[in-house]
């Protein structure tokens, strides 16, 4: 699959002496604001390893944030974007367009859940997918309320700021924030005060009551959920809980959109997260694993919906690049002949058994929880639930240290999640795992 040696190599300290110069020429001229969570300058990367300048081989758990599940050079999506590399870069589909963007939405319409008619719009971001979801959504109903979810991440634009829940990094002294937009609970059964088996019934009525009686069901165009919350946390809300705000929705006239950019294409085991519960959203946003590490992104639903925007309402120079849709077309191969939901239950097991064994030694874990390829550790003080965002950052370094690269997340910092390409070799797992296993020992 990859030419890049599937082993672990640590030759100098890291970051090494050639990435350290890099990261000195970056301070210079890249924005502070713009951060990495390891300054190890990538050589190559393929499969389960990434290759630094220095030559360091590092274990990879997070995928570029859950994009590169068919690894960062899988041969479908090198071959056909580097084919069409060479026939032409861009027209712009909204000049003279091309076979691959429809080709793209073919395969969404197939994969996403439900047999109705589906259209699709294809755009560079997730975030500007969720911006043309709620557009669509607006342009549909002729409503502007718009509801989100405590920890929902929905992305770093204007609107996208609005829809999601955490300050920092992400929205401080980056307002005003665009208006509409309203907040209500989620089911974070960890930290349900009466206990995960309430969660999902009793979050859903507090959300539904506050819709209602804040907002005014008939005056909300969207509901926007992800079915596994991303940076919040990788809570997967509690069961009960999705199928009851998609039945509210349906009973109200909201079109409910499943925000399944990070959850989506295979990633938690399933083409898409939802399919969890058999929710069949209005619209879907689709991004990250969709292309193979490409720049694209989608918005996905109801035929009926998709048409409601005027003609030229909706586009973008970019949108649908056609070696981004070559990407995606080979990642979609990609995941359909190895078959990685398959790939990501069995990195799901693996993965569990062992955190589950580092919780019986480690206090620390609170929770252990997420599907597929998409799983996480919650850590807090020992004895408490009380977030430990030090112990996970301390953890984090050690991995890092050690050449494994792992993500934290959550709204309180003290979630340590895995992320790893859906076709990474078993060995490099569980050796990723025994680093995390000495990291957590040693803090
Ligand atoms: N919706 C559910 O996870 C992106 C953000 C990383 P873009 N998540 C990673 C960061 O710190 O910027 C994301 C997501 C969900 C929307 C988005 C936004 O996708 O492609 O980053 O715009």
């Amino acid at each position: 699959m990859s030419a890049i040696p599937q082993e672990r190599r640590v030759v100098t300290a890291i970051p090494g002496p050639k990435s350290q110069e890099l990261q000195a020429r970056r301070t210079a001229v890249v924005a502070g604001g713009v951060g990495s969570v390891l300054p190890v300058f990538t050589a190559r990367a393929g499969g389960g390893i990434i290759e630094d300048i220095d030559g360091n081989r590092l274990i990879d758990f997070g995928s570029g944030i859950a994009v590169t599940s068919v690894g960062a050079s899988a041969e479908a999506v090198v071959r056909r974007a580097s084919a069409q590399l060479a026939d032409f870069t861009h027209t712009c589909f909204m000049v003279t367009p091309y076979e691959g963007y429809v080709e793209v939405c073919e395969r969404l319409a197939e994969l996403t859940p439900g047999d109705h008619a589906k259209k699709s719009a294809l755009f560079n971001s997730g975030a500007e997918a969720v911006e043309n979801a709620v557009k669509i959504a607006r342009s549909h109903t002729k409503r502007q309320a718009v509801v989100v979810f405590d920890h929902g991440y929905h992305g770093r634009t204007n609107l996208t700021m609005a829809l999601t829940s955490k300050n920092m990094p992400y929205k401080h002294g980056f307002g005003p924030f665009a208006p509409e937009v309203y907040r209500v609970p989620v089911a974070y059964g960890y930290r349900w005060p009466t206990g995960p088996e309430n969660c999902g019934a009793e979050a859903s009525a507090q959300a539904i009551d506050q819709i209602s009686k804040q907002i005014g069901a008939e005056n909300v165009a969207a509901i926007i959920i992800e079915p596994v919350l991303g940076e919040g946390g990788f809570i997967e809300p509690a069961k009960g809980f999705l199928p009851a705000i998609a039945q509210f929705a349906k009973d109200n006239g909201i079109v409910f959109v499943a925000d399944e950019i990070q959850s989506g294409f295979c990633r938690t085991g399933q083409w898409f997260a939802c399919e969890d519960e058999g929710i069949v959203p209005d619209l879907i946003t689709t991004a990250k694993g969709i292309a193979g590490g490409l720049p694209l992104a989608a918005v996905t639903g109801r035929a009926e919906i998709m048409d409601a925007a005027h003609a030229g309402g909706l586009g973008g120079t970019y949108g649908g690049n056609p070696v981004a849709c070559a990407g995606a077309l080979g990642s979609i191969e990609t995941m359909k002949e190895l078959d990685l939901n398959a790939k990501a239950k069995r990195i799901e097991s693996v993965m569990k058994a062992r955190l589950t064994e580092m919780q019986e030694k480690h206090d620390i874990i609170g929770d252990i929880r997420g599907r597929g390829a998409m799983i996480a550790i919650e850590l807090v003080k020992s004895g408490t639930k009380d977030p430990n965002p030090e112990a996970t950052a301390a953890i984090a370094k050690a991995c890092h240290a050690a050449g494994v690269i792992v993500l934290t997340c959550g709204t309180y910092g003290n979630v340590l999640r895995f992320l790893p390409p859906l076709v990474i070799g078993e060995d490099l797992l569980n050796e990723g795992l025994d680093i995390v296993a000495e990291a957590i020992a040693a803090v």
